[in-house]
């Protein structure tokens, strides 16, 4: 009913927020015997956490994860896997003076409609913070992927009008999102360098302007065999649209070839099924010469790459002077202190990441719960 709890088999239950006391993720479902550590936890902990670059948020957070429970001499043990994260850094007087202001954008309004009653301070339940602990269980979820040989990286495509091109989505690795080639970070998340440069450059012009970005992420699943997924309301696609739904300032989820299927013929449009070997990855022999489909087809995996793109819009909260109203109506005109990101979409990646990876550990324990290894 609350709504704070996603998945069946591999379920995750979150609770905190942005200036309370902490952010907490209760994991069940997770099989035993996983290795499991606080440094594991900490390699995507570290590509979401705020401050790590000049174009994200400035709030210093070390976004040190604790395992209160689920885990023992190094692994899980199958029961609840407990994860906390503290907050160290809320500087919640940049919200006192416009708690009663309604920032543009922010689900303020919304909220109050709805609960009558708010924590003012940051983003409070609604906060992007909220996301710690959910790239926690996606580093879980993702070991589970390891195990039948799936992984999922992420990429920023897009930020404004710069377009990344890449030739082959399902070829990127984690190395060329994370790092450039001589080493150093490659802190816009975007693979394809020069379009890289040009986003820096982007997010550097609005942050100066006291403004903000939006821009899209692409998100691709490999190794993952055909057969993930139920046809009818629990279509995978279903599932991981809701996941990507969930994150905060998502505007819009499209698979393979998205929108682009509303000017085209059915002949244009379908992915011909060819032979290919068989191999242990491809136990069917079965594949497509064209992956429009996106990995997925009647809701179920067809054991091509899944890959996914979310919009995201521009950071709500500006220090530039906006228009809004009170609680009370009366119209006013506010500015937003706290420290926020120019754009999302560098610190999207990972939790995009994560709530693919755990749709994708649910369903396949969904289906092994019910076909067992045939
Ligand atoms: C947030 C507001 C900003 C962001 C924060 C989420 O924090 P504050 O104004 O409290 O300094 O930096 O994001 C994070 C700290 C994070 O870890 O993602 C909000 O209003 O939701």
């Amino acid at each position: 009913m609350a709504g704070n709890s996603f998945g069946q088999l591999f379920r995750i239950t979150t609770a905190g927020e942005s200036h309370g006391p902490g952010n907490v993720v209760i994991i069940d479902g997770v099989p035993p015997g996983i290795p499991l550590s606080v440094e594991d936890l900490l390699i995507d902990m570290d590509r979401r956490r705020p401050g790590q670059s000049r174009i994200v948020t400035q709030r210093k957070e070390s976004d040190t994860p604790e395992i209160l429970s689920g885990w023992f001499e190094g692994k899980t043990t199958g029961t609840s896997l407990a994860i906390l994260v503290r907050n160290e850094d809320q500087r919640s007087r940049d919200y006192s003076k416009i708690k009663d202001k309604y920032r543009p954008g922010h689900a303020d309004f919304s909220f109050d409609a709805r609960y009558g009653f708010r924590d003012y301070r940051g983003g409070g339940r609604s906060s992007a913070r909220e996301t710690t602990v959910r790239v926690a269980a996606g580093v879980v979820a993702k070991k589970i992927l390891e195990s039948f040989g799936a992984r999922v990286v992420g990429y920023v495509c897009q930020v404004g009008d710069v377009h990344a091109q890449i030739s082959d989505p399902a070829a990127v690795t984690l190395e060329q999102v994370e790092n450039l080639p001589d080493g150093e970070p490659n802190i816009v998340r975007c693979p394809d360098l020069d379009a890289a440069a040009k986003m820096i450059e982007l997010i550097d012009a609005v942050r100066k302007e006291q403004d903000s970005i939006g821009g899209a992420a692409e998100i691709v699943a490999s190794g993952v065999p055909a057969g993930l997924g139920e046809p009818v309301f629990d279509k995978i696609k279903a599932d991981l649209a809701k996941a990507l739904f969930s994150l905060p300032a998502v505007l819009g989820v499209e698979y393979g070839i998205g929108f682009g299927c509303a000017t085209m013929r059915g002949s244009e449009h379908n992915d011909l099924f060819v032979p290919v070997e068989v191999t242990p990855e491809n136990p069917h022999g079965i594949t497509t010469e064209s992956n429009r489909h996106g990995g997925m087809l009647g809701g179920i995996t067809t054991g091509l790459p899944i890959v996914l793109r979310a919009a995201v819009k521009p950071t709500s909260s500006l220090s530039k002077e906006q228009k809004t109203v009170t609680r009370d109506a009366e119209p006013t005109t506010i500015s937003t202190k706290g420290r926020h990101d120019p754009c999302l979409l560098p610190r999207f990646i990972p939790m995009a990441e994560a709530m693919v990876a755990i749709v994708i550990a649910d369903h396949w324990l969904r289906w092994k719960a019910q076909c067992g290894e045939n």
